[in-house]
């Protein structure tokens, strides 16, 4: 009735009636919220009902918390942080023995555990050039290293360290089979580390790109297979794969090519003014490929068990050439067809489009200018230019459209976003944005096959857009749409962690995530877990000063529910979620030991501490995942050494009789015809043809058959006339019951809304 009559008011538009039924119309809203038309046409366009999802998905640099933030297009709805150089607790990342081993060691460094990442620069694995939705890699700047990330999960498998460079910043970026994945220097320094006076910089201090090599297979990146390449002390900077007619060479921009050392606090100029004292610096071009065929033919020098291609090697096998760039350049991006690639200089109001195929001609007719000091061979820019544009002040990073030839390029110090055409050099379109933009990103701009329609800019320090939170500000993703000529900004989305730098969209319907892993899977190294168990074969394993716990947990326990250790043990708990439902994720806490897990469905996952304080620990989920999760709770109990157990029986707290065992069993019948009718139903349909249904048949399988081993236990101390224990065990017979009737009627109501057919 009241939905008619509302329906009613909307046909007829009848504004008063809704207002005197207490609903606003939109004009009203908007008036209050003083909104305007343009206002509402952005709202309309970012926002997604209850139920619909994204379009595409962005993977954003976390910045200096070391992590990966994962939001959607339109909506721009943050969906997840994935814990990569830094622990993330809901996660249990960095908890638990398996993701331990991947963060503990990849944060340690000369025996100090490093304990933040300076993230900048997502990738994501590409086929023939186009995103493939099967990995992500991300840098650390300031602790050289790379981190895999495994999109069946959303889970860090790997960190790998770079075993020569100090510091670092052109990564990463991936070749467009993802065979190997680069990671540029940063700030030059001796290869491999150590101590050089700064007297001898020239000499001895030096640049380098790693050629990471990716084995797909085993979704690991395989250090013994990759390589570096030895370059000059010129800070390099970004970096990019060619693709396309530029497959098989690579992309480092540099600055401070002047290679100038500072000293202000002893009187030397800054820096600063050393560093930009040139009009131009050094885009190196490498020839990967040869470099690749160098390392198999072991014409490298082993710097702390890593090849190192020499500069001399590189330079005399012709993989090595220098192209001279407008000052202090950021961004080297090629473009979609591989042709072209665009470098800004952040000193220099124009982007510099060079040409593949003038480099090509350039290198093949032995045609330089010159060598740089190094004896590396400077191509002329003149020779090499496609074009060269003026777009505004401070360009730094420039990603494509889905339209041939169209480009957006972020300008810092204008605080615009340029959208231009680097065939023909001309501007189409530029737009105000926030302030510190610094990359900005199009959906799938990076790639041989854009996506268009969206692009984000990514600001940093967001001053004056949100409300005050202390002087530390947020960060400004801005949405802006650009599916027309003319851009719009949509949406502006403070983020709370790190300074953003980078962040790639994919189309959602590329990615493919697992619901739930297989039984007793340990994510981290995605194979079965030894220490995985079965409904039932939950045990304590005990040697002399070590207690082995092998546990599980399922709606709403946690098996064992007490365990018995004395002070000094050693103890490792290893938990497998039994559930295959998809929300029943578990967690495992203890108290005071700094043990938190967690448990998604079918996971196994492992806490190792030391006992080393006697006492009365509880251990509980931390997950809200049933009725009685507050239930589901256990004691570390540890006894101090030499503990003798007394054998006084302990006192019940309640004692139950026959009244309160025959009022039980009379629920739990109740209870059964309940269950046996949602049973009915879903065998009467197809719901084998539901692949999340079977999984929750199974659970509630499961359930089943833990209610019945409970009532036979029930029966057994009735018929010895122990009505206590008969009521325990009836109770938890009735508390199977309850979670076998929860997962079957949402089996029954996911079957009702999927249109299941009727098969009896
Ligand atoms: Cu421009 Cu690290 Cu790519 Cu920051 S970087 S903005
Ligand atoms: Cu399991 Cu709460």
């Amino acid at each position: 009735m009241k939905l008619a009559s509302l329906l009613a008011t909307v046909s007829f538009g009848v504004l008063t009636a809704s207002q005197a039924m207490g609903a606003e119309s939109l004009q009203d809203v908007m008036k209050r919220r003083g909104l305007n038309e343009k206002d509402v046409l952005a709202a309309a366009k970012t926002y997604t009902p209850t139920g619909k999802r994204d379009e595409f998905l962005v993977f954003s640099s976390g910045g200096q918390s070391g992590q990966v933030i994962v939001y959607g297009i339109p909506s721009m709805r943050i969906l997840k942080y994935i814990g990569v150089f830094t622990p993330e607790p809901w996660q249990g990342y960095g908890y638990d023995d398996e993701s331990k081993k991947i963060l503990d060691e990849g944060s340690n460094i000369d025996g100090r555990q490093v304990k933040f990442g300076d993230t900048h620069h997502p990738a994501l694995s590409e086929t023939n050039g186009d995103y493939d939705g099967q990995y992500l890699f991300i840098n650390d700047k300031n602790f050289p290293r790379l981190a895999v990330i495994d999109l069946k999960d959303f889970e860090t498998k790997q960190i790998v360290k770079n075993p020569i460079m100090m510091s670092e910043h052109g990564g990463a970026f991936v070749s467009p089979n993802t065979d190997y994945i680069i990671e540029a220097s940063q700030y030059a320094a001796p290869l491999g580390g150590g101590f050089v006076p700064l007297e001898q910089f020239n000499e001895k201090y030096r640049g380098a790109v790693t050629y990471w090599k990716f084995n797909r297979e085993k979704g690991r990146i395989e250090p013994e297979n990759s390589f570096s390449l030895e370059l000059p002390p010129y800070s390099q900077d970004l970096s990019d794969f060619g693709k396309g007619p530029s497959d098989g060479w690579s992309f480092t921009n540099s600055f401070c090519s002047e290679r100038y050392v500072g000293g202000i606090e002893s009187g030397r100029p800054p820096f600063e003014a050393g560093c930009s004292a040139k009009d131009t610096d050094f885009l190196h071009v490498v020839n990967w490929k040869k470099g690749e065929e160098l390392f198999k033919a072991g014409k490298t020098k082993q710097i702390n068990g890593h090849a190192v291609i020499e500069m001399a090697t590189a330079i005399k096998e012709g993989m090595l050439f220098l192209i001279p760039e407008p000052k202090s350049p950021h961004g080297v991006d090629v473009t979609p067809d591989g042709k072209l690639l665009t470098v800004s200089g952040k000193l220099d109001s124009h982007v510099t489009v060079y040409s593949f195929e003038k480099i090509q001609a350039a290198i093949k007719a032995g045609k330089f200018s010159g060598k740089d000091e190094y004896g590396v061979p400077i191509i002329d820019m003149k020779d090499v230019i496609h074009k060269q544009v003026e777009l505004g002040l401070g360009p730094l990073h420039t990603q494509y459209d889905a339209k041939p030839c169209v480009a957006y390029t972020s300008l810092y110090v204008d605080s615009m976003l340029a959208k231009w055409d680097f065939c023909e050099g001309k501007v189409i379109d530029k737009i105000s944005i926030h302030y510190n933009i610094g990359h900005l990103m199009a959906m799938e701009g990076d790639t041989a096959h854009p996506a268009g329609k969206y692009v984000v800019a990514l600001n940093k320090l967001a001053i004056d857009r949100f409300n005050p939170v202390g002087p530390l500000h947020p960060q400004n993703h801005q949405l802006i749409d650009a599916s027309n000529d003319k851009m719009q900004l949509l949406y502006d989305m403070p983020l709370p962690l790190g300074e953003p730098h980078y962040a790639v969209a994919i189309a959602a319907d590329k990615l493919k995530p697992h619901v739930r892993y297989p039984h007793g899977t340990d994510s981290r190294t995605e194979e079965k877990h030894p220490a995985s168990v079965r409904a039932g074969k939950e045990r304590i394993e005990r040697t002399p000063g070590k207690v082995e716990v092998f546990g599980s947990v399922i709606r709403s326990h946690i098996t064992p529910e007490i365990m018995e250790v004395t002070e000094g043990d050693e103890v490792t708990v290893h938990l497998t979620n039994l559930e295959r439902a998809e929300d029943e994720t578990h967690g495992f806490a203890i108290s005071k030991h700094n043990v938190n897990l967690s448990l998604e469905p079918g996971k196994t996952a492992s806490a190792s501490f030391k006992a080393n304080k006697a006492g009365v620990y509880p251990y509980y989920c931390t997950e809200f995942c049933s009725a009685l999760h507050l239930e589901m709770q256990g004691y570390l109990i540890v006894q101090p050494a030499g503990y003798k157990a007394t054998d006084v029986k302990a006192k019940e707290g309640v004692t139950y009789g026959k009244a309160d065992y025959d009022a039980r069993v009379k629920t739990n019948v109740e209870t059964q015809k309940v269950i046996d009718s949602v049973v009915g139903y879903i065998t009467s349909v197809n719901y084998k043809d539901f692949a999340p249904v079977v999984a929750l048949v199974e659970d509630a399988t499961d359930q089943l058959n833990f209610a019945a081993g409970a009532k036979a236990k029930s029966e057994d101390y009735a018929a010895k006339g122990d009505f206590h224990n008969a009521f325990l065990w009836a109770e938890q017979w009735f508390q199977y019951q309850v979670k076998t009737a929860d997962i079957g009627l949402r089996a029954k109501t996911f079957l009702e809304q999927g249109g299941a057919k009727k098969v009896k």
